[in-house]
């Protein structure tokens, strides 16, 4: 199979047009169906190399359709019929119509039946039936459906699902679908079948199959209404061991979402599949959740606490899109936020309730910071709510998932606990069985609350994060204190002029001298260009603490005082504001250092001295505290970028405060946590701040660093204190370094996940060698452009390795075009997802900025270029 070592050039031609296919949907082009399919059958005849799929489709005029005597419409993908019949007659009336299918019909209801076969072997795209392993699975989300079978692949025709698989019972012991199972029975030469049915109208997009040769972990759940649901995680036998944590993950979740939404489980059994090669994380199907391995399997020799809480995650996610997504789903792809953002926000909350709910927002707000803010700063920028696509694959985005979440936040800030239960309860009535829009939501929040929401929509269609003013001005006399906010949005691709955004910042004041809140927290709601609010009785000297808890989604820029930030740092009573004064010293430092002016440290390293040597703080809120930002994030804040500067201002600090803070930092990466296996709270919070104070240690003294981080790797009973310490020395030039990545491959060679590790850690390493090792990383024989973890594990971690991916060369540019050219054939949306650390080309400094566009254009230009990667890089250019 195809692989980068034997790839011949990519052929370029400058001119090569973009093909037809390469068409633009847009959301205002919206038509309702002129068809519906209430029922559908499948049969299954199931293969590796030849599966034969016979569908049978009830099909009704929709009464709602705009086009009277419209055909038949059905999507396909790769597919050619082998047979058509209507009302049981074969028919040679159809054409095909590009891709799809279309079949003119006289009447307002009819059986259209169609075969056709596939290649689930020959499907690297992922997208559809594909072979993994030895077993079959499928991926419909967005439109895989159609590269299965010929029907309209639009999420708002849902049909109640009959299927009937048949297959070799050998090599398929184990065939699942969705919904309940009705029937199965042996069949002729060693084969076997299985009938079930699922009563839940649906749209194809929540499809699902896998047969195979797995085994179970068994469980079951007793909802809150007395019923008992089966449970079962499904993966290869020796995997076993590793998913009780997704089990115990899985039955908290349903608890929760009883407890916090009121919402039930609703089939009699729940199954969740683990597959090794899937493009994203795991993907929701009616009663059939399917899995990136990543996000089910862990055990502590194997897996880091950050592994077992993104599992947990995961599967709380996929398990609440049961009611925001498949109950209640998405009338169009342009609505995709309407399941991911209030998911997401789901997700968050349930994260938070079952740990340090402080940490989580700090986390939250990071990932936020370091991906969706440049997101929206550069080419690709859009909104929530899109206008238009190419390839809505290239759509599931930060944006709309994680800013998405920020604006279910708001609506959640803005109403308050109740109004918005009360809200969603409205909505998940009201839209049960449906396929809607977030207007829908939006409306029912606004009818069970009684609050106007409308000015808050702006936020569905304005991209861009808004710059939001902040001085507080101080009166000693008069005893009062003024508050004056302005906001501004920077222009987007195909948003010139902006409009003003409702911006809720939860603030309060605290008192300089007595370090208490002095004005107690109110929700400011900056709803005009500018605004200033009043405080009274104000009787010494005010801290200003802005957008507390991360209220809204924005930057805000405060004209602060000498010693103001030190201060909160110490005192703030929210703890994210309190993490934010924090990092907002360090930016002070980091900002000047960058424009070559020397920097004030020291407030900065008081600041964390205090905070490791504090009593009252957790561990996982110190660690989170002391990181400086990434120098992305820094970034972020220059108008002209030069990532030499970044790092050197980035790496100077480091080791300022590795010199000056050297015995707190060792008494804290000491710190005893408890045995590997235990993943409360604090262990946890005390592994995470040993690695992270390893690593400043290390830069204040690499030698004894290098000591260190190779004991801490050699006495490890985790995979937490290990990878720790192994990416605290991948950076370093030393022996330690070699030995460890040696010991580590060859101590875990047979395992997948963990090699992914291996291959992430060098590709992130802060080291001038890096750019050689990653090159030779991708002729290593376990590299493949196959494996989508694989792909992101060597190419997305060196795409954020933001000094050496933007080395002055440009070789990090070349080898990152190289991959996508060479991904695309194989796996499009693999590769698309690699193109956008190409696009951060306009702020950069002239020459690299260059070379950026130099890439882009090659890839642009490559023949033969798929939609996702076409979009993705021409828009990239603009
Ligand atoms: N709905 C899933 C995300 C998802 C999207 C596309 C996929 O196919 C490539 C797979 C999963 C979620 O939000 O979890
Ligand atoms: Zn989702």
């Amino acid at each position: 199979m195809a692989d980068v070592r034997t790839l011949p050039e990519a052929e370029t031609t400058p001119e090569a047009p973009p093909s037809p296919t390469h068409a633009t949907i847009r959301r205002e082009d919206y038509r309702p169906p002129d068809w519906l399919v209430p029922q559908i059958e499948l049969k299954f005849t199931l293969g590796i190399e030849k599966t034969r799929v016979q569908a049978k489709l009830t099909v009704e005029r929709n009464p709602e359709g705009l086009e009277a005597g419209a055909p038949l419409l059905l999507n396909g993908d790769e597919l050619k019929p082998l047979g058509v019949w209507i009302d049981g007659n074969p028919s040679d009336s159809w054409t095909m119509k590009g891709d799809d299918l279309l079949i003119p019909l006289a009447g307002d209801a009819h059986e259209v039946a169609i075969d056709t076969e596939i290649n689930p072997f020959a499907n690297s795209k992922l997208m559809g039936l594909y072979a993994s392993n030895g077993m079959l699975c499928t991926q419909c989300e967005a439109e895989g459906f159609r590269r299965i079978t010929f029907f309209p692949d639009r999420p708002d025709v849902l049909s109640r699902y009959k299927v009937r698989m048949e297959a070799d019972e050998a090599q398929f012991p184990v065939l699942l679908t969705n919904g309940n199972p009705v029937e199965t029975g042996k069949s002729e030469g060693g084969r076997h079948w299985a009938e079930w049915e699922d009563p839940f109208p649906k749209p194809c997009y929540l499809f699902a199959l896998v047969a195979g040769d797995l085994k179970p972990n068994r469980d079951s759940f007793t909802t809150m209404s007395g019923r008992k649901v089966d449970l079962a995680i499904w993966v290869r036998k020796a995997d076993l061991p590793k998913t009780q944590h997704a089990m115990d993950s899985l039955k908290e979740a349903m608890a929760w979402d009883e407890r916090v939404y009121g919402r039930e489980y609703d089939l009699d059994l729940f199954n969740i599949v683990a597959v090794s090669d899937f493009n994203m994380g795991a993907m929701e199907n009616k009663g059939l959740n399917i899995f990136n391995s990543a996000y089910v399997l862990a055990d502590p020799d194997t897996a880091t606490d950050v592994d077992f809480d993104n599992i947990a995650r995961v599967v709380a996610h996929e398990y609440f899109h049961n009611w925001s997504g498949d109950r209640v789903t998405c009338r169009d792809w342009f609505q995709l936020s309407l399941k991911e953002g209030f998911t997401v926000f789901r997700d968050q909350s349930f994260s938070a309730d079952m740990g340090s709910a402080a940490v989580k927002r700090i986390e939250d707000v990071r990932i936020l910071r370091m991906v969706q803010f440049p997101e929206d700063s550069g080419p690709l920028s859009h909104p929530i709510r899109p206008d238009s696509y190419m390839e809505i694959s290239n759509f599931y985005t930060s944006t709309i998932y994680n800013k998405g979440a920020e604006l279910i936040r708001m609506f959640h800030t803005v109403l308050g606990p109740e109004k918005f239960r009360a809200g969603t309860d409205l909505y998940f009535e009201r839209h049960d069985g449906q396929a809607v829009t977030c207007d829908d939501f939006v409306e029912a929040l606004e009818d069970a609350s009684g609050v106007d929401l409308s000015q808050f929509k702006i936020w569905y269609s304005q991209a861009g994060t808004p710059q939001v003013g902040a001085k507080l001005d101080y009166d000693a006399e008069a005893k009062a204190a003024t508050l004056r906010l302005d906001q501004r949005v920077a222009p987007t691709p195909g948003q010139s002029s902006k409009q003003v955004m409702p911006i809720p910042l939860r603030t309060a004041l605290i008192g300089e001298e007595s370090g208490t809140e002095i004005a107690p927290e109110q929700l400011i709601l900056l709803d005009g260009l500018s605004r200033e609010v009043r405080f009274e009785g104000i009787d010494e000297a005010p801290l200003l603490s802005i957008n507390r808890g991360f209220s809204a989604p924005v930057v805000v820029h405060g004209a602060r005082r000498d010693g103001e930030l030190e201060r909160l740092a110490q005192s703030d009573t929210d703890p994210f504001a309190r993490y934010e004064a924090m990092q907002e010293l360090a930016f002070g430092a980091l900002l000047a250092g960058t424009r070559g002016e020397q920097a004030d440290f020291e407030p900065l390293i008081r600041a964390v001295r205090n905070t490791l040597r504090s009593n009252e703080l957790d561990p996982a809120f110190k660690a989170e505290a002391i990181l400086l930002p990434q120098e992305a994030v820094i970034a972020e804040r220059l108008e002209v970028i030069d990532p030499d500067a970044i790092h050197s201002a980035r790496e100077q600090l480091r080791k300022a405060m590795g010199e000056a803070l050297m015995d707190d930092l060792a008494k804290a990466q000491s710190a005893a946590a408890g045995s590997g296996d235990d993943l409360s709270p604090l262990a946890k919070g005390t592994r995470r701040l040993r690695s992270v104070t390893l690593g400043m240690l290390a830069a204040g003294d690499p030698q004894q660093g290098a000591r260190i981080a190779k004991a801490q790797f050699d006495a490890a009973d985790n995979m937490t204190d290990r990878q720790g310490a192994l990416g605290v020395l991948v950076s370093l030039d030393a022996p330690e370094r070699e030995q460890a990545l040696q010991a580590f491959y060859d101590r875990f060679e047979q395992d997948a996940l963990v090699i992914d590790k291996w291959f992430s850690l060098q590709a992130a390493a802060q080291r001038s060698g890096t750019l050689d090792e990653v090159e030779r990383l991708a002729s290593h024989p376990a590299f493949t452009l196959q494996n989508p973890n694989r792909l992101r594990a060597l190419v997305g971690s060196f795409g954020m390795n933001h000094w050496v991916f933007n080395d002055a060369s440009g070789r990090g540019y070349r080898f990152v075009a190289d991959m996508i050219i060479a991904a695309d054939r194989l796996n499009p949306q693999a590769a698309a997802r690699q193109v956008p650390p190409l696009g951060r080309w306009r702020r950069m400094e002239p020459k690299r900025s260059e070379l950026m566009r130099g890439q882009l254009e090659r890839i642009a230009d490559t023949r033969g270029l798929s939609r996702d990667v076409y979009e993705q890089a021409t828009k990239s250019l603009a």
